[in-house]
């Protein structure tokens, strides 16, 4: 299409108020483009605005081409825009501070090496079922489509597609709504995932009638919908927890996404049946509640025989439902109990193993239906199953005590995680993250919860990493003090994070479990070599210097006492604090808790 050629009179026919704004723009010395017209809008401005709209304050990001204004227009227009070092902890914090909100997270990119960085984060929100959106602005699509080696060149859009939930391109500024819209409801709706969302560069500054694009707009209106389990499908779910004699429980991370809290207390103690809580829903109800049967996981799993899956799926966290650890002879062979799952993803029974009573719904929605199904006479489970599992979870209990009292040199996880344990008592509306491997399984099990949604881990993929960005966002998005337990690997997979907690001054206390290596840190070198084992690393390595050096507080704790003074120091002042905490190097085992499924070569 040709050009409209503009005579000079008419280039400089603008109108007074225009003018005045150009004055003052030159008049501040701002060395920015031209602002859009007085009636125009561009992408930056949709982008925003239709965040806005939609409740969505808060973006974890990282800046560069084509994205960097962005980030500068957001926060002008009053967004919280948190600036990481790595965008993977970006996607991270965003996944989890959409866990925590229920609104989808979003984490901003640049293209390709960024836009892949921040993809393993979209992949373990899709996998662990978080609300996010990975926004990435992407090159020149004519020249990407043709390979012609553009800046950041990526076929972005095609990737995202087999690890997102959802995948969506925006191209013109008037789709913005709709985009963003589209997004949000993929991201939160049904089973909560991981949503991509590509931003070419040209959309940015693409300009359209304000108007036009105020009314492009969407305010999503209920993004995701109830879902109310159908009558029979619940009446077939009590029907067959009235024939258990031995009935079991489990919460998952899904019945902590659901914020059902109540109504899940409810169920548990209406019934009287005992629970065990996966890693994620610790807390829930409190770890101490009486029904909680974590402390004899061994012995319940076998030994129930009608098992209530509440947001929990039979993957791997529960062998499949299958195997030794349900009392079946082989990997294969099932234990022969009878399963109720509660889940919002029809696809989800019988993935593993039957599910007798599927009942699919929201699982607020399918709570209360069961609530309300139970009638005004139930009763407890058979008293020789509740004593039977009393006596085990005490013995359990009992052992764990006896290794808590003690106090070897150095310290090893249960002195150390005593003290966590401690604080974390004291101090209940606390969030606790956790990666590692022994340093993950002994807190899991040392460290007691308190309240929902306030242990924050690898979940289902066992991932490394999560650690600064679930600390990141888990502060910004509650305000509350954050504790991270991290092993000395983990720690090191975002430790330049430290540098964004003292940048925007977080109430975050790392506490780094340094046994010197992946889960333990005396392997050797077998040749005589002089290369280190690749299982360990620098030995009396100074971590806490790294928090020094961005102006925290850091401490080295080589006993339980100076560790207990530095971590009460940290809730107290609310500063970005890291205790190196010293553990004894052989006080590991390899894989921690799950060495069987780490095969290794036969020994000759
Ligand atoms: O009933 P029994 O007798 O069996 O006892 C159980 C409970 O009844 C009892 N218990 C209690 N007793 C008393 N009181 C209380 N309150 C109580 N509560 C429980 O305790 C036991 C254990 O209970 P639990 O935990 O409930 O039961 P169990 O059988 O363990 O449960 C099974 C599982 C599978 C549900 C559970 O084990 C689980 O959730 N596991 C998660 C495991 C996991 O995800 N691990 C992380 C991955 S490991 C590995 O992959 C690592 N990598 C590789 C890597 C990864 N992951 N990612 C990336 C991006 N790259 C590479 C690496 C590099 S870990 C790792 C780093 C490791 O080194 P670090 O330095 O970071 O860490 P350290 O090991 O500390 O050195
Ligand atoms: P865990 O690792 O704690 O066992 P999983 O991640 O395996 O938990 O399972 C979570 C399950 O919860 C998923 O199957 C998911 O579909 C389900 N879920 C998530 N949110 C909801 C919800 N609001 N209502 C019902 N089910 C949900
Ligand atoms: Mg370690």
């Amino acid at each position: 299409m040709n050009e409209v050629a503009t005579t000079p009179a008419q280039k400089s026919a603008t109108t007074p108020a225009e003018d005045a704004l150009k004055e003052k723009t030159r008049d501040a010395g701002a060395a920015i483009e031209a602002a859009p017209r007085l009636q125009e809008t561009d992408g930056f401005h949709l982008v925003i605005d239709a965040l806005k709209l939609n409740g969505i304050d808060t973006i974890f990001g990282l800046p560069g081409i084509p994205i960097t204004d962005f980030t500068r227009k957001a926060q002008a227009a009053g967004m919280r825009v948190i600036s990481f070092r790595h965008e993977q902890s970006a996607g991270y914090a965003a996944s989890i501070a959409g866990y925590m909100t229920q609104k989808p997270g979003v984490c901003l990119t640049v293209s390709a090496p960024g836009f892949l960085n921040g993809l393993t984060a979209l992949a373990n929100a899709t996998t662990n079922c978080f609300p996010m959106i990975l926004i990435s602005g992407s090159s020149e699509r004519e020249v990407v489509d043709l390979q012609q080696g553009d800046y950041e060149e990526l076929d972005q859009l095609a990737i995202a597609k087999s690890l997102a939930k959802a995948a969506f391109r925006v191209l013109h500024a008037d789709d913005i709504g709709v985009g963003i819209a589209r997004a949000i409801r993929a991201a939160v709706s049904g089973r909560p995932g991981g949503v991509y969302l590509d931003l070419p560069a040209k959309l940015f500054p693409q300009t359209i009638d304000a108007e036009a694009g105020k009314r492009s707009l969407i305010k999503v209106v209920d993004a995701a919908p109830r879902q109310i389990p159908a009558p029979d499908a619940v009446q077939r779910a009590i029907g067959l927890l009235k024939t258990a004699k031995r009935p079991l429980i489990i919460l998952g991370k899904g019945a902590a996404y659901a914020q059902a809290d109540a109504d899940i207390r409810a169920l548990v103690e209406k019934t009287g049946i005992p629970y065990v809580p996966m890693s994620m829903a610790k807390g829930l109800l409190p770890d101490t509640h009486e029904q909680s049967a974590a402390a004899a996981r061994s012995y319940v799993l076998p030994a129930a025989d009608v098992v209530m899956l509440i947001g929990a799926r039979l993957n791997w966290l529960l062998s499949h439902g299958k195997g030794k650890t349900w009392g079946g002879k082989n990997a294969k062979d099932w234990g022969g109990q009878k399963f109720i799952q509660i889940d919002i993803s029809p696809q989800e029974a019988d993935s593993n193993v039957r599910i007798d009573a599927p009942v699919v719904g929201d699982i607020g929605s399918c709570v209360s239906a069961v609530l309300a199904a139970l009638g005004p006479s139930w009763s407890k489970p058979p008293a020789d199953w509740l004593d039977a599992i009393a006596e085990r979870r005490n013995k359990n209990i009992g052992k764990m005590a006896e290794a808590l009292a003690k106090n070897p040199t150095p310290m090893n996880f249960h002195s150390a995680l005593n003290v966590v344990r401690d604080i974390v008592k004291a101090n209940p509306d606390a969030i606790l993250v956790n990666e590692g491997a022994n340093a993950l399984d002994f807190t899991r099990s040392i460290v007691d919860m308190y309240k929902p949604r306030k242990r924050l881990d690898v979940g289902t993929w066992g991932v490394m990493g999560i650690g600064m960005g679930f600390s990141v966002a888990a502060a910004v998005v509650s305000g509350e003090q954050v504790i991270a337990v991290e092993g000395d690997s983990a720690f090191g997979f975002s430790g330049m994070e430290v540098e964004t907690i003292c940048r925007y001054n977080l109430p975050v206390c790392v506490v780094i479990m340094n046994n010197n290596g992946v889960y333990r840190g005396d392997e050797v070198n077998p040749t005589g070599a002089a290369d280190p084992s690749p299982l360990v690393f620098v030995k009396d390595a100074r971590y806490e210097k790294l928090m020094e050096a961005f102006g925290g507080v850091g401490v080295k704790a080589t006993t339980p006492t100076e560790l207990r003074e530095a971590l009460d120091e940290a809730v107290r002042s609310r500063k970005p604090t890291l205790i190196n905490a010293v553990i004894d190097e052989g006080a590991g085992t390899e894989s921690g808790r799950i060495t069987s499924l780490n095969p290794t070569a036969k020994k000759k």
